[in-house]
């Protein structure tokens, strides 16, 4: 199967360029000015438009078993509704129940993600621990590629990680060359905010913010990186929702240390006036963690993006439907925590991002794609539009419009946090693994052709760290370790 995609300007994290780019085999063959293509390579007409690296979602969460019930999206409807956004792979997560084994937990997963129809890998938690975690852990990196540890500091009951298993797991981490991960809400004030609000009489879904302010995040956000301070290990702090959060990255990376932030679609365009609607259903598909905020988070989070203290979006994809929302119709703490949006990231990234001014088109591409590859270590061979890298691609119309809905979504929910938004940008053709897998408006992809992306450690790297050498990007590293 090969593919021609002519005329179009090629955009990249850091270039813009007139090119064709030829794909065969699922690889990125030639990338230049007037191309040729045997005579059964599709082609495509990309005249005014961009191609771009298909997007990378970070985070994910396609039938996630969680608060009793089991997210309505799997990974083959979860990984076609991201392709017919223009995303082209999820990170996705494997979350252990205290005390299940990790590769226990590590093996289910696979066995439920077979069914994707495009590339994915996964983070794996760390939500308990004893001499068994340690072990998984290095198998986990050393035979699984694994190079990512997820710490949920919320959750108080279920799968919160205390400081002790935070600095077990980042001191294992960093032996094996792997990053930390953390969703960073104090998650034991979490639970006292919330007897708090029940004792009042609060029980409707403006209470679920209410138990969860923005101070909450903030100082988990800054234990979590002071922790990952004194025991030298990178630190990448997943949807942050607010200034508070923002700002402990922002200081530590003002000091030179390795932090990283992610920003979600939803946190960046959504406020927490949802949650005072007096339809049930409508602030309870609102509810996640940590929640959307108060007017002014917003445009912070949009500086934290253009000024680099946040390199990544994602959309923490996590979908229930009203009838799995209303197990907390008496009481918000049982309303299953989560929102859908892996089809619509891209769009509503460009449109409330590039057509506002706030991003250009090549801050786009590091904050959608590139970025995430770099960080978790799968660049260039995803996220760059290089002749070997896998050829996942977005044929991108900058002038393109459509109006999101859940009439319409391809999602497997009956929401949309984006509802009504018209977004100006959208992929007319997506292309996974060299196929074109999205054009026209129609789908045409195979359960089961979805590959799991192994993704290296960086233990070069971190040894250069502990010698404090001039420290080489982790892929200058393993470029040298692959030519050796
Ligand atoms: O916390 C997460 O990231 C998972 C459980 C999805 N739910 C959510 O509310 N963010
Ligand atoms: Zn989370
Ligand atoms: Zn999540």
């Amino acid at each position: 199967m090969s593919t021609l995609i002519r005329g179009g300007t090629v955009v990249t994290a850091d270039d813009a360029f007139r090119a064709d780019v030829y794909t065969d085999e699922g690889v990125i063959k030639a990338v230049g000015e007037n191309l040729d293509a045997p005579g059964d390579a599709r082609v495509i007409d990309a005249g005014g438009q961009l191609i771009m690296p298909g997007g990378i979602d970070p985070h994910t969460h396609m039938e996630l078993p969680f608060m009793g019930t089991v997210a309505s999206e799997d990974f083959y409807t979860g990984t076609c509704a991201a392709a017919a956004g223009g995303t082209t792979m999820c990170i996705d997560f494997v979350i252990p129940a205290p005390q299940e084994p990790l590769l226990e937990a590590y093996n289910k997963w696979r066995g439920w993600s077979e069914k994707a129809a495009a590339d994915y890998s996964f983070h794996v938690a760390v939500t308990w621990w004893d001499d068994s975690v340690h072990r998984d852990m290095a198998t986990l990196v050393n035979e699984k590629g694994v190079n990512s540890f997820k710490h949920f500091m919320a959750y108080k009951g279920a799968i919160m990680a205390d400081d002790e298993i935070l600095v077990n797991s980042f001191v294992r981490a960093k032996e094996l060359g792997a990053i930390c991960t953390v969703h960073a809400e104090n998650g034991e004030l979490v639970f006292k905010l919330q007897q708090e609000m029940k004792d009042r009489g609060i029980t409707g879904p403006e209470g679920h913010p209410l138990s969860r302010p923005p101070e909450v995040e903030g100082e988990a956000a800054n234990r979590a990186i002071r922790i990952a301070q004194v025991l030298n290990v990178p630190l990448y702090v997943v949807h942050n929702s607010c200034k508070e959060s923002l700002e402990a990255i922002t200081r530590a990376r003002q000091e030179g240390q390795r932090v990283y932030g992610e920003v979600l679609a939803g946190h960046l365009v959504i406020d927490d006036s949802v949650y005072r609607n007096p339809d049930f259903d409508f602030a309870a598909a609102h509810v996640m963690s940590p929640p959307f905020r108060p007017k002014g988070h917003q445009e912070a989070l949009w500086r934290g993006l253009q000024s680099g203290n946040l390199q990544t979006t994602a959309t923490d994809h996590c979908c229930f439907c009203a009838d799995q929302k209303a197990a907390g119709a008496d009481d918000f703490s049982l309303i299953p925590n989560g929102t859908a949006g892996v089809e619509d990231r891209m769009s509503v990234m460009w449109d409330q991002g590039v057509v506002t001014g706030r991003l250009t088109p090549n801050e786009f591409v590091a904050a959608t794609s590139t970025n995430a590859a770099k960080i978790f270590n799968i660049y260039p061979r995803k996220g760059s539009v290089n002749v070997g890298a896998d050829a996942d691609l977005i044929v991108w119309d900058p002038e393109g419009t459509r109006t999101i809905s859940a009439k319409t979504h391809h999602q497997n929910i009956d929401f949309n946090i984006f509802e009504g938004m018209t977004v100006k940008g959208i992929n007319t053709h997506t292309i996974s693994q060299g196929r074109v897998v999205w054009a026209d408006g129609q789908l045409d992809m195979e359960r089961g052709s979805g590959r799991y992306i192994d993704r290296p450690a960086f233990a070069p790297y971190y040894a250069a760290m502990e010698r404090r050498e001039d420290l080489l990007a982790p892929t200058a590293v393993n470029r040298a370790k692959a030519a050796e």
